[in-house]
């Protein structure tokens, strides 16, 4: 077993995709987002790429039985019921119901890897989940970092080497390339409060737009077990 991560600009050659278990990563905020839903129970979550692919599916499914999430910019597609507020998603909203959920880079990169073998969605909230469930599925390992805009971004890096250690926990150094390497080296760094996310391109993005409390809650470790998986386009538990 190996670890391997990679941004979004730079994919996992597709070929190798179908024997591999892939973590999708995009803590700030769709994944997290996404595993919040699940978390209060929503049925399933329906990734989508463009804000009217959303729109005709939750019209397909009939709209009470659905939640239309998503975001351009950050901030709330017009006529979506919620944008990507991982805060958002709670129980009295999700539970029971179907989220149609668009999102500029997290929902495409879940979408771009689902020729997986398995598809886990991973986050700072069930990074020690995400990465015992990896481990027991036994194939290598992809973590992709949806990143900003087909920009690396740290704040996903950060979460890819917060999984990495945990799964480092469960099965010792296992082989990982210099990005899984680099990842662990600033997730250390930033647990022991050698460094500091906030000023970093999404991070500083987000503050500006009044979104801090979603930043805090993004970034605390291990909030829950829940563990989504995609399979035939659908995100369930
Ligand atoms: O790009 C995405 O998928 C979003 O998570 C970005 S934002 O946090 O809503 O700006
Ligand atoms: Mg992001």
């Amino acid at each position: 077993m190996r670890i391997d991560v990679h941004t979004y600009t730079n994919r996992f050659a597709d070929n190798k995709l179908h024997s591999c278990t892939a973590i999708v990563i995009d803590v700030l905020r769709a994944t997290t987002s996404i595993i919040r839903a699940a978390q209060n129970g929503a049925l399933k979550i329906i990734p989508t790429k463009e804000p009217g692919d959303a729109a005709s599916v939750a019209m397909n499914i009939g709209a009470r039985d659905c939640v239309l999430a998503g975001e351009r910019g950050g901030i709330r597609l017009p006529g979506f019921d919620i944008g990507n507020s991982p805060l958002d998603f709670s129980h009295e909203l999700v539970s029971g119901k179907n989220v149609i959920f668009c999102t500029t880079n997290g929902t495409q990169a879940i979408c771009g890897m689902s020729g997986a073998a398995n598809l886990l969605i991973g986050a700072m909230i069930n990074r020690t989940a995400v990465a015992r469930r990896a481990v027991e599925l036994g194939q290598d390992i992809v973590i992709m970092c949806a990143g900003t805009d087909g920009r690396f971004s740290a704040d996903d890096i950060c979460a890819a080497g917060a999984i990495i250690d945990a799964i480092y926990s469960f099965v010792g150094r296992i082989p990982t390339d210099d990005c899984g390497i680099v990842s662990h080296l600033l997730y250390r760094d930033w647990l022991e409060n050698r460094i500091d996310l906030d000023s970093t391109l999404h991070c500083s993005r987000l503050i500006r737009l009044g979104f801090g409390d979603d930043v805090k809650f993004c970034f605390t470790p291990d909030v829950t077990d829940v563990v989504p998986f995609l399979k035939d386009g659908v995100i369930t538990v």
